[in-house]
């Protein structure tokens, strides 16, 4: 069991019954000209994210620990949008109009890719989601019951949108959910900062929240115990 500082108090986990579940690092929220800026946002935000999931996911990678990404997307023929989230506002851009990275949140188009310094290795599970949740008709349960994972480890953006519903989708499934608190952004901090208010308030009532460090020490910590026979 490796043990985290982490808030609301400490955080345990067994490797083998853990994932790490990066949401959604896609150009559409990132870059320019995508999902994200169409709606109005400041993307500028999402700079200092990219370099703590990097981080993270090089720390999973070296333990050999399971990675899942996730893709907020839609087929080309918009089945699988409801009219709501594409019709809803005044976006300069809607879901599946053509942008400078391809069609608006189409799988496929280079927008909806994951940006390189996030991208998967071989060997990763991509699952592509129609929602903000990443539970939410994709095959994400099965898979993690498939495996005996227990503990989810969660990095991405945006906060207060589909990483928080995820973590709360997972939350309501029995999973003991980490948020760590630097690899993940808001295009609002004060949204960012209410976010993991809300995750660790009233004792982890969706779960905990840790620092990318606390995470690293906790590994090293581990790593120096004796192994005892
Ligand atoms: C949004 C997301 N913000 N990935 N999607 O629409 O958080």
């Amino acid at each position: 069991m490796i043990k985290v500082d982490a808030t609301p108090f400490e955080f345990g986990f067994d490797p083998a019954r853990t994932a790490l579940v990066v949401i959604d690092m896609q150009r559409d929220f990132i870059e320019p000209g995508g999902f994200g800026e169409t709606l109005g946002n400041d993307i500028s935000h999402m700079q200092r994210a990219i370099a703590p999931v990097r981080d993270l996911l090089a720390l999973f990678r070296q333990q050999g620990w399971l990675v899942i990404h996730t893709r907020e997307n839609h087929a080309g023929d918009l089945s699988d949008c409801p009219p709501a989230k594409r019709d809803r506002g005044s976006p300069s851009l809607r879901i599946g109009d053509d942008g400078p990275m391809g069609r608006i949140l189409i799988r496929g188009e280079p927008g909806a890719e994951i940006i390189p310094d996030c991208a998967p290795v071989n060997g990763e599970i991509v699952i592509d989601k129609p929602g903000k949740g990443a539970f939410y008709a994709t095959g994400l349960g099965d898979l993690l019951a498939d495996r005996g994972i227990r503990t989810l480890v969660f990095a991405g953006v945006t906060t207060e949108v589909c990483v928080q519903t995820s973590m709360r989708e997972a939350n309501d499934r029995g999973f003991e959910c980490l948020l760590i608190e630097e690899a993940t952004e808001s295009y609002f901090p004060e949204f960012k900062a209410a976010t993991l208010d809300m995750i660790r308030a009233q004792g982890g009532i969706v779960g905990w929240t840790a620092s990318l460090a606390a995470l690293k020490t906790a590994l090293e910590r581990q790593t120096r115990q004796p192994e005892v026979l």
